[in-house]
């Protein structure tokens, strides 16, 4: 209250109140104030950089007018917001996007407001191309759980919904990877090494968050209850500080916050150190504080057990809910409205901690009853389950998790009483179901936290990321649960993608084209995604095919730019032959259960196939027919400790080393490894494919979001009947997608086999699988044989690989020799891919879990 300016003088704050640009000549004065002012240089020494700082500064003026405007709408109408909780946000670059988002539907026909400041940058002497390549990519995540969080507040903002976000601030995104003779090397992403013009520093606000230490219990009146209210004394401090970054949505004024926590020293002194004469000591304890939010750890699918890992969640679960709780009780609502004012939701097990911490701050900081707080709590979170993989799913031994947080233990250990004592009385002497789905697992060594059952217990849904997966949940890794609660504690949401960032942004061609076709100048098809069926008409319309052909040809070729430059000006990419090159992209995290493998194999086959028309005489041309022009691009980082994955990186850029300088072979096949695959080099790969690859064994692969990217960007599919392709398969037709392989059903049968009764290999996989024995490729490649040959071959790729082979000639067939074909189903998956964007994912959390409803003005 104090803090507010006294009336007398607001009239003078409203005088001189700030103001947007509006046109190209606004945003001009603007740049130039910030290159003088905020960058103190000056057209004598303004270079790209200097360009694109003093670009997103001018606008984040713009976003930040808008972003207060919505925070002030949020809180005055005191409706219930969503808080999404995510380790990890992989944003990408943020200044084309913005300037996408800016548009407001106000503009003349054919200007959009992107096109106006793309002009006012020139008359500026820069071109805005090279101006957004000054930007690093914000990178603070792995993989597709990463990007999803990224998609999904793009989609809130865009909806009009309360919502914000909730990570940790990396100082080192996930690793640059360079490759060396073949390898992958890891290299530090240290991203914030210029000023981010897109986050502000919260320095004022300051949360401390504690470790360690012992619970006193001599307050409370029964003496040894935990279920009273426990004093919790933590033996080590360290302070949270947020850092916001204002998220726009497209066509509207909304802006939402993305906030991330970044850790720093306490200032209190420490006497005992002091006193003891111990410095330096206690200087360097005071160092260790900023180590909790250093660094994004690297695994996908994969869980280390690291403790500084726990550190991370705890601090980041601890500090977002002290945000949360402190707005809450501004509004001054009682604690029973907390869940209709509050939806958390936890992006996978994560952020499960919150759901003990919420539990703590109201039974032991606000001395509610143990029951009333535990009903609040259920009600107030959901959780997302992102993967069936048995070494993604987090455990944390008691030993370690009791050291850090040993008041969390106990609340946990009290969750699980209750909860076993209401199974108990609905399975009476069920003894074997207890110990299935005790939160405490105690047959291993040590006692484990299931923190997966934890979220399922501690939540009112649970939901899988498509229908496939949130089926398998059901039946597989969850299914006491579900015998438990009863199935409508679960329930699926497809993901989906943002059609901003995956159509507009990347592929500016292909969304001029449509936005022509069908009539709508001012993009309304990206948050109409039902307007692309428009399309379907056209699918066999001459002049519109050749159209879109243009696109696509355009696109290779500026993927085939980009692979040049990475490629040190090799021309690996023959551009006169491209019309009439397949362009076939696997581009994902290296996996085993992703099988890059089995595409490098399909690769040596191929080249074997190639090689053996050529040694029987059959002339170049006539080899061609059989096998047409092709490349094949990868691309992807491996987890640094994942041995295999990294054989497989090796293998594919060992291959491409011998097919690639195979003169004979006359440039009909290349291979490609793309280094460092990011968000950014997505946006350039993704619209240049005519066919991509989402070949995990079935049943492993719990949604898949880059399928949907592809398919919307023009790409055909080959893939597996896994995850997202299942719906993907149903939204655009069986005709258009190259589906192959056994089903999730068979899986656990043909691993019975393979370990009891094992058959020898497809020819077509031995002799790949002698080739690579032979050396012909550089590096020992024999643990990736071997796992096939004398391992069970866990992912199949035996039994897959005879149909994977033929599938691919049957792509060939259509690609070559019937184009037009290939077009219409190209066309018709566009028209119909519109059920994948993150809009309508975000609406059905909303209408289904979280019960919000958008702040329409
Ligand atoms: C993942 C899944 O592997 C991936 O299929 C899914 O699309 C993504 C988003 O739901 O989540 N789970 C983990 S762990 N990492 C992922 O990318």
């Amino acid at each position: 209250i104090d803090t507010m300016i006294p009336l007398q003088s607001r009239e003078i704050w409203k005088k001189h109140g700030v103001k947007k640009f509006e046109d190209a000549d606004e945003f001009q004065s603007k740049f130039i104030q910030h290159v003088e002012t905020t960058l103190a240089r000056s057209l004598y020494n303004c270079d790209d950089l200097a360009a694109y700082q003093a670009t997103s500064q001018s606008v984040r003026d713009n976003l930040v007018i808008d972003w207060n405007k919505s925070q002030q709408r949020q809180t005055a109408r005191d409706s219930k917001r969503v808080y999404y909780l995510s380790l990890e946000f992989l944003m990408g670059r943020a200044l084309d996007n913005a300037l996408i988002n800016s548009q407001d539907g106000t503009e003349e026909p054919g200007v959009q407001k992107r096109e106006r400041i793309k002009g006012a940058i020139d008359q500026l002497g820069f071109k805005l191309e090279d101006v957004l390549e000054q930007e690093p990519d914000a990178a603070l995540g792995n993989g597709g759980l990463g990007r999803l969080a990224a998609c999904f507040i793009d989609s809130m903002a865009t909806g009009d919904y309360p919502a914000w976000g909730y990570g940790l601030r990396y100082q080192y995104g996930i690793f640059a990877q360079k490759i060396i003779e073949g390898y992958q090397v890891e290299t530090p992403d240290y991203w914030l090494n210029f000023t981010n013009p897109w986050e502000i520093e919260r320095s004022e606000i300051q949360v401390p968050i504690n470790f360690y230490g012992y619970v006193d219990r001599s307050g409370s009146e029964s003496g040894d209850s935990t279920l009273s209210a426990s004093k919790w004394i933590g033996g080590e401090r360290v302070i949270a500080v947020p850092y916001d970054m204002p998220i726009p949505g497209f066509k509207t004024e909304n802006v939402n916050n993305l906030r991330m926590w970044s850790a720093r020293p306490t200032t209190e002194f420490d006497f005992a150190k002091f006193n003891s004469g111990d410095y330096k000591n206690s200087v360097e304890q005071q160092q260790r504080a900023e180590s909790i939010t250093a660094v994004l750890y690297p695994n996908d699918n994969f869980q280390e057990g690291k403790e500084l890992r726990l550190k991370q969640q705890y601090f980041w679960c601890a500090a977002s809910l002290h945000d949360i709780v402190r707005r809450f009780k501004k509004s001054k609502h009682s604690w029973e409205e907390f869940p209709n004012q509050v939806a958390i939701q936890l992006n996978d097990t994560h952020p499960t901690l919150a759901i003990v911490e919420l539990q703590r701050i109201l039974v032991d900081l606000e001395h509610l009853d143990w029951h009333k707080a535990w009903d609040i709590v259920t009600k107030t979170f959901a959780y997302t389950n992102h993967t069936v993989m048995q070494e993604a799913l987090e455990k944390w031994p008691v030993g370690l998790f009791g050291h850090l947080l040993p008041r969390h233990l106990e609340i946990i250990y009290d969750i699980n009483w209750f909860f076993l004592k209401f199974v108990e009385s609905k399975f009476p002497r069920d003894v074997d179901l207890l110990s299935k789905v005790s939160i405490i697992e105690e047959a291993s060594q040590e006692r484990q936290i299931r923190m997966a059952f934890l979220a399922i217990v501690g939540s009112h849904k649970v939901n899988g990321v498509a229908e496939l997966h949130s089926e398998l949940i059901k039946t597989t890794i969850f299914q006491d649960f579900v015998k438990i609660y009863g199935p409508s504690k679960f329930t699926n949401v497809t993901n989906g993608i943002t059609p901003r960032r995956w159509l507009k942004q990347a592929n500016p061609k292909l969304a001029k084209l449509i936005g022509d076709t069908i009539n709508d100048p001012q993009d309304d098809f990206l948050l109409n995604m039902s307007k692309l069926t428009e399309l379907a008409k056209y699918a066999e319309d001459a002049d519109f095919q050749t159209k879109w052909n243009d696109v696509k040809q355009f696109n290779k070729l500026r993927l085939a730019d980009l692979i040049e430059k990475l490629y040190e000006g090799e021309d690996v990419i023959n551009r006169d032959h491209i019309r009439n090159t397949l362009f076939d992209i696997q581009v994902k995290r290296i996996h085993e259960y992703k099988r890059q493998q089995m595409n490098i194999f399909g690769c040596i086959y191929r080249y074997l196939s190639i090689k053996k028309l050529l040694s029987e005489g059959v002339p170049i041309n006539e080899v061609e027919k059989k096998y047409p022009r092709r490349v094949s691009i990868f691309g992807g980082k491996s987890a640094p400790g994942y041995y295999m994955a990294k054989l497989i990186i090796k293998l594919i850029n060992s291959v491409s080393d011998v097919v690639n300088h195979d003169e004979e072979i006359n440039n009909i096949l290349k291979v490609v490894f793309i280094p460092d695959y990011n968000v950014s080099k997505a946006e350039t790969i993704i619209p240049a494919s005519d066919l991509s690859e989402h070949i995990s064994t079935a049943g492993t692969e719990a949604s898949g979001t880059s399928n949907m990217k592809f398919v919307m960007n023009g790409g055909l599919i080959i893939g597996t009947v896994d995850g997202a392709n299942v719906e993907i398969t149903r939204e655009v037709g069986e005709d258009n997608i190259f589906l192959f392989g056994n089903l999730a059903e068979n899986v656990d049968e043909l691993r019975y086999q393979h370990q009891y009764h094992p058959k020898p290999l497809p020819e077509e996989l031995e002799q790949v699988l002698q080739v690579v024995e032979s050396g012909t490729f550089d590096g020992d490649f024999k643990p990736l044989v071997d796992s096939i040959r004398h391992h069970g071959d866990y992912y199949l790729v035996s039994d897959d690989f005879k149909s994977y082979v033929q599938t691919q000639s049957l792509v060939d067939d259509v690609y070559h020799k019937n184009k037009k074909e290939w077009l219409k189903k190209s066309i018709l998956s566009v028209a119909n891919v519109g059920f994948f964007s993150s809009d309508r994912c975000i609406q059905e959390y909303a209408d289904e879990i979280w019960n919000v409803e958008p702040l329409n003005n």
